[in-house]
């Protein structure tokens, strides 16, 4: 059982992991053995982050990179084959929110939602697969989604749109590349106390929408999502492609 769960001596790039579920990611798979690679861009975060997991012990290590950025992709994977840095598992965790009612949308705000949200997890998902393939050593991608991407509310249309993608791009991945042993999942947060919601929480109308849309009856923690991460993870999946696993309280399985 122990070994199951072990991801000891496997190297994980979590993208967006400086603060919130990314970095709740990190360091419940460095936890369980795993070198992380964190994700951002402003080295403030990073150094933060990197100071919480190395005063833990654990292999840490930061690359800031903007994860709509092909190249700056291809470069960042470049420098890791150089040392010999190869990424056994990828957590496509970037994302930002950006809510406005669609009348009201401008393009470029769609276009950038749409690019960090989703484009990134196609371009940082390729650049690693590529590399998982050429090794023969097999992989695991997990892309995270939302309740978003099987339902909508207002105002948050582009964000839906991309994690809406990210369900099915997740189930394109496992077509393509479960031939090659390499398990894509997804992981879909309910709402889940991160910076990204503060607003929300501080909202009363919509803490009561949340804590009466779920059975569970409250908002989700981060750490809450860990075990589902380092499941996915794991050889424990071996056997698990194209899925989604909600972890909401029960919002979704309830009308
Ligand atoms: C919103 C929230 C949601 C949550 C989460 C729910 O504005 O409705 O940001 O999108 O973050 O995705 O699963």
């Amino acid at each position: 059982m122990q070994t199951l769960f072990n991801l000891s001596g496997k190297t994980a790039l979590i993208t967006g992991s400086t603060r919130g579920l990314g970095f709740a990611y990190a360091q419940g798979l460095a936890q369980a053995g795993a070198k992380v690679l964190l994700n951002g861009t402003r080295q403030e975060h990073m150094d933060t982050a990197l100071e919480q997991l190395q005063k833990q012990g654990f292999d840490a290590r930061g690359f800031l990179f903007n994860v709509a950025d092909e190249a700056a992709i291809e470069a960042v994977f470049q420098q890791l084959d150089e040392e010999s840095i190869h990424v056994d598992i990828v957590i496509n965790n970037a994302g930002i929110q950006f809510r406005k009612p669609m009348l009201e949308l401008a393009l470029s705000d769609w276009q950038r939602v749409l690019d960090v949200n989703l484009t990134s997890a196609f371009l940082v998902s390729r650049a690693a697969a590529k590399r998982m393939v050429q090794r023969q050593r097999g992989g695991k991608i997990i892309n995270i989604g939302s309740l978003t991407s099987e339902a909508a509310r207002p105002t948050v249309a582009p964000y839906t749109a991309a994690k809406g993608g990210i369900k099915l791009l997740t189930k394109s991945m496992a077509a393509e590349w479960a031939p090659f042993n390499i398990q894509t999942n997804g992981i879909g947060p309910g709402y889940i106390l991160t910076d990204m919601n503060e607003a929300l929480v501080e909202n009363e109308e919509f803490n009561k929408w949340v804590c009466s849309s779920n059975p569970s009856g409250r908002w989700g923690k981060p750490d809450e999502l860990v075990g589902t991460a380092i499941y996915l993870a794991s050889s424990a999946s071996d056997y698990v492609n194209g899925q989604m696993i909600y972890v909401d309280g029960g919002w979704l399985a309830t009308l």
